[in-house]
């Protein structure tokens, strides 16, 4: 009886926390959007914080939903915003490092269904100090600017 209290107060607190951890590295609030039909392209939205000394560093992402995930930076370039693809995202020591609507984002490209609100969907992260992280993004809907928590 205990044990299953405890089990859903730790499946409860998880939800509403909705935050995953590997070594010194924390991914905070992931989400997504949801996608017109049709679409072929996703985004992906988090931030991911280095409690460590030391840099690290986002060399991956794979999704089942998309046929690769990358890495884009958004830049102005005159009077137009363009994104560009890195290699890596560099996540320095005892900082924050967000990823959000008009700045970087996991790109995810080629999709294999349309993303719809409500529905959540699991993305495995690797990162160089810090490893494998599997994280699961929230989709909310088609217009949102900010994470829902
Ligand atoms: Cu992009």
């Amino acid at each position: 009886m205990r044990w299953a209290a405890l089990a859903l107060l730790v499946v409860s607190l998880q939800t509403l926390a909705h935050n995953y951890e590997k070594g010194d590295i924390q991914v905070r609030h992931p989400w997504s959007r949801a996608t017109p039909p049709g679409a072929k392209v996703g985004v992906a939205y988090m931030e991911i914080r280095n409690r460590g000394s030391q840099p690290d560093r986002l060399l991956s992402a794979t999704s089942g939903v998309a046929q690769r995930v990358e890495m884009h930076v958004t830049q102005r370039e005159g009077e137009v915003m363009k994104m560009r693809q890195l290699q890596a995202f560099e996540i320095p020591a005892r900082e924050r490092y967000a990823l959000r609507p008009g700045g970087s984002h996991l790109m995810l490209v080629d999709l294999k269904q349309p993303l719809e609100k409500g529905e959540r969907f699991a993305m495995r992260l690797r990162f160089e100090r810090a490893g494998e992280l599997e994280i699961e993004l929230e989709v909310q809907e088609l217009g949102s600017r900010h994470p829902r928590h």
